[in-house]
């Protein structure tokens, strides 16, 4: 046996290629393969944005190495991180046979998002605990950290920081944003939008931000219905009444991916160009050492609690 202690690192996790991009999105779709358009519309925003065709992957290597340099710092010899991704190799379940393999018993599972919602974090945990459990490793799981002071404290940086940038421009209004859930979720008395408002109104007051609005973004393409109202909505409401600037602040993601690279940079940007308003992004928390505190914070909290 392993004395170490697992750490399960979860992200969403993105294509490897753009000849990966079917298999991928079959995935996400529960194993119904997309249509045509459906693939060509999502290669073409892959296509699309900067920074490589699928920067989340280099980001989540980042942050999973982050995270392992400040549990050494925190606890040294103590832990071993393992990364499951939710949608693409190495699969949560990889990550937790990976761990079985190399005789850890004991291990903490948490997420690359901040808030819970049973359709997000909930249902990376499920995966990983049913994984677990038939390999006999005991799992406790972090469910969210969207209060952690470190966290709020690296928001607030980035808020400071990004609305100087809008200087030129008043009145600016910050938004505050996150990946859309149906609409189902609040019949099921689901924590996330309430989790996403305490993050929201804590980094205002800590910025000094008394204008700001939370606001919804990258809505499924399905039939049903989507929490809103989207960001692109809530920038016309804005402009209409009379804003010179808006601040996006995406807090629900802590990486620059598809939903912050595209949904923001590029369909909000031009929605402001289109407006006649200056639209500035923070920046991600990516491998901010105060992120990665937050993590293993966490990550020691679970595993104190239960081992
Ligand atoms: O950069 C990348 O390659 C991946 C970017 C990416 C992140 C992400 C995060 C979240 N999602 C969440 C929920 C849903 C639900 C559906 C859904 C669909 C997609 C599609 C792509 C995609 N998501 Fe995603 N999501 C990312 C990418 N997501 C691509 C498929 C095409 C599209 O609709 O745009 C709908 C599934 C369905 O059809 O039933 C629901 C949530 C998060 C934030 C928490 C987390 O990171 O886990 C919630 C990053």
């Amino acid at each position: 046996a392993n004395g170490k202690i697992g750490v399960l690192v979860m992200s969403y996790g993105t294509p490897e290629s753009m000849d990966g991009i079917e298999e991928y999105y079959t995935h996400i779709r529960r194993g119904h393969a997309p249509t045509p358009e459906q693939l060509a519309e999502l290669s073409s925003r892959y296509e699309a944005i900067v920074g490589g065709v699928f920067p989340l992957r280099e980001n989540t290597n980042r942050q999973v190495a982050g995270l392992q340099a400040a549990l050494d710092a925190a606890a040294p010899g103590r832990y071993s991180c393992y990364q499951g991704l939710k949608h693409a190799r190495p699969y949560i379940e990889d990550g937790v046979t990976a761990m079985a393999a190399d005789g850890i018993k004991h291990a903490v599972g948490i997420v690359l998002a901040p808030h819970y919602s049973t359709m997000s974090v909930g249902s990376y945990m499920k995966r990983a605990q049913e994984k677990a459990e038939e390999l006999g490793i005991q799992f406790a799981t972090v469910e969210s950290y969207h209060t952690h002071p470190k966290l709020i404290e690296a928001l607030v940086t980035r808020v400071k920081t990004a609305y100087k940038k809008l200087q030129d421009v008043q009145p600016v209004k910050v938004l505050f944003s996150a990946h859309s859930l149906p609409v189902k979720i609040r019949e099921m008395e689901d924590p996330y939008e309430q989790q996403l408002l305490e993050t929201s109104k804590l980094v205002a007051d800590g910025a000094g931000v008394t204008d700001w609005q939370f606001t919804w973004q990258s809505a499924g393409r399905t039939r049903e219905p989507w929490l809103g109202p989207d960001i692109l909505e809530t920038m016309k409401e804005t402009a209409a009444a009379g804003y010179k600037g808006v601040l996006a602040a995406p807090i629900g993601f802590v990486s620059e991916h598809l939903e912050v690279l595209y949904d923001v940079d590029i369909e909000a940007q031009a929605e402001a160009r289109e407006l006649g308003i200056k639209l500035q992004r923070i920046e991600m928390l990516g491998t901010d050492p105060l992120y990665m505190d937050t993590l293993a914070d966490s990550v020691q909290d679970a595993a104190r609690a239960v081992f």
